[in-house]
């Protein structure tokens, strides 16, 4: 089994609704099993060029025996059947699921790069990826280290546990 995170985001329509729906379909995915779930937080639009409401913010630690470019594919299919458009970049959307880290693994290409290249850019990945991590050390990524830069402004707790 190799270890995965996920950073899940949802700005549109039943914000929580979406956040379980998606986290629904992770389980049901082949040779995958969720292992931790961070708390949620509600979180203001970062570095978009557009008016917009605030977010719904979690992330995932799971185990999965797919390969990254399989995981990745399964996300955007779940974003797809929970109705997600994507009308123009950043656009406010129902369901983001994206790829954090993979593993020890370094993929960089037209698809998929992993780790993602903005996790340490953005408070509203890091405050939830650090809930996932009791040492605060993963797969090649310091969080405090991480959190000195970022810290954790527009990252306010939404609730305790998303079931
Ligand atoms: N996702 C983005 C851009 N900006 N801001 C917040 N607060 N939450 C997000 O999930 C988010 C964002 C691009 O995917
Ligand atoms: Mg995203
Ligand atoms: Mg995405």
């Amino acid at each position: 089994m190799k270890e995965a995170a996920l950073s899940l985001g949802s700005n549109m329509l039943n914000r929580e609704e979406n956040l379980k729906n998606a986290i629904s379909a992770l389980k049901r995915l082949p040779d995958t099993r969720i292992r931790k779930i961070s708390s949620v937080y509600e979180t203001k639009p970062f570095q978009v060029e557009d008016e917009q409401s605030d977010y719904l913010n979690c992330c995932i630690k799971l185990e999965t025996e797919l390969s990254p470019q399989m995981l990745l594919g399964a996300c955007l299919g779940i974003e797809s059947a929970l109705g997600r458009l994507r009308p123009y970049k950043n656009a406010p959307r129902i369901i983001d699921i994206d790829l954090l880290l993979f593993q020890d693994y370094s993929v960089c290409s037209k698809l998929l790069t992993v780790p993602h290249p903005r996790i340490k850019e953005r408070a509203f990945v890091m405050v939830p990826l650090s809930d996932l991590y009791e040492n605060k050390i993963a797969l090649g990524l310091d969080f405090n280290k991480a959190f000195r830069k970022v810290g954790t402004n527009g990252v306010i707790i939404y609730n305790k546990i998303l079931k």
